[in-house]
């Protein structure tokens, strides 16, 4: 009996001692996307944020431009627990799940207003597939609107026939699939290097990115067709989150919230400003023609239709509050 009560207080001395050390957490938050893009802006100010209200006892180291974990690897490393958290982008998974593409539907939603409000319409069905996965969502943000990026000018889809297509998801590879095109996936840290190759020389982003990969060295015409805004999602695992303690807990919530309004700000402020920057650099800026808007458009109804058959009632419902 004595001897188990010592052994007890052992324990107890043995967890004062580890209690202050347990307090502290380092969390590794890979990202896909360069140092000076605004999300991973967004990302480092979110992780100081969180250093100060929780005084320093959550630190969230950020490796950005898929140095720890590549783009399309991020989820998976949250899920297996080889990083706490990251930053995905939701559509890259539209193959796991077909509510994960909704947003990047061409003509679906495209201005910053309707991917809010389709983001709100779609937040919770998205929540909770995640969280199947052992995942919570902090935050999204939106990348501004997608455009095509060409080594030479496009009058209509039909001269996007035989291009050597970048692809960042499964609908941008759809997309290619619809109009001619030959889809190869490339993640933007690997853009720049895919271009310079000759691997593609076509492709739909933001200017953000167009800007980021300084795609003006080979390719020549943006047309700003604003076709769907594609968002990134801050992701943690339940798991880590859990061992978290309250207050840092709230912090952590805090700061998301923050981090998602200043985000969405910042991407809508300074799309006009990544376009000037291509401007700058020699590039064609054009809204594209009524014909390949309109052939575009044509794309973009087949992959509504595709869309909703995949991704079912739950589907249905997301398309229904959204039109609401
Ligand atoms: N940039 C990212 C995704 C969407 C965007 O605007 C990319 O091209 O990979």
């Amino acid at each position: 009996m004595f001897r188990r009560l010592a052994a007890a207080g052992a324990a107890s001395a043995l967890f004062l001692i580890a209690a202050p050390v347990a307090a502290q957490q380092k969390w590794d938050m890979p990202t896909g996307y360069p140092a000076s893009n605004f999300h991973t802006e967004n990302i480092k100010q979110f992780a100081a944020d969180v250093d100060t209200a929780t005084g320093g006892k959550l630190k969230i180291t950020v490796h950005d431009s898929g140095s720890l974990f590549k783009a399309n690897e991020i989820k998976r490393a949250v899920q297996g627990g080889q990083a706490q958290i990251g930053e995905i982008i939701i559509s890259g998974y539209s193959n796991e799940d077909a509510l994960y593409g909704v947003d990047s539907i061409p003509f679906l939603a495209t201005s910053y207003p309707e991917s809010q409000k389709l983001w709100q319409a779609s937040r919770q069905a998205t929540e909770a597939r995640l969280a199947k996965q052992g995942m919570k969502v902090l935050y999204s943000v939106a990348w501004p609107p997608q455009g095509i990026f060409s080594a030479k000018p496009i009058n209509s889809a039909a001269d996007l026939k035989g291009a050597k297509w970048r692809a960042y998801n499964p609908n941008t590879s759809r997309i290619a699939q619809l109009v001619g095109a030959q889809p190869v996936t490339v993640q933007a840290a690997e853009l720049t290097q895919a271009l310079a190759t000759g691997a593609v020389n076509t492709f739909m982003t933001s200017a953000a990115t167009g800007f980021d990969s300084k795609v003006w060295e080979q390719v020549k015409y943006y047309y700003d067709v604003s076709a769907w805004l594609p968002k990134n999602l801050v992701i943690v695992s339940q798991k880590a989150f859990d061992a978290l303690d309250k207050p840092s807990q709230e912090a952590l919530l805090k700061a998301a919230a923050a981090a998602e309004t200043r985000g969405w700000k910042v991407s809508a402020e300074k799309n006009a400003w990544y376009v000037e920057q291509l401007k700058k650099n020699g590039m064609m800026v054009d809204a594209g023609s009524a014909q390949l808007r309109a052939d575009l458009k044509k794309v973009g109804d087949t992959m509504i239709g595709d869309w909703a058959k995949q991704a079912g009632a739950d589907g249905q419902a997301v398309l229904d509050a959204y039109r609401k």
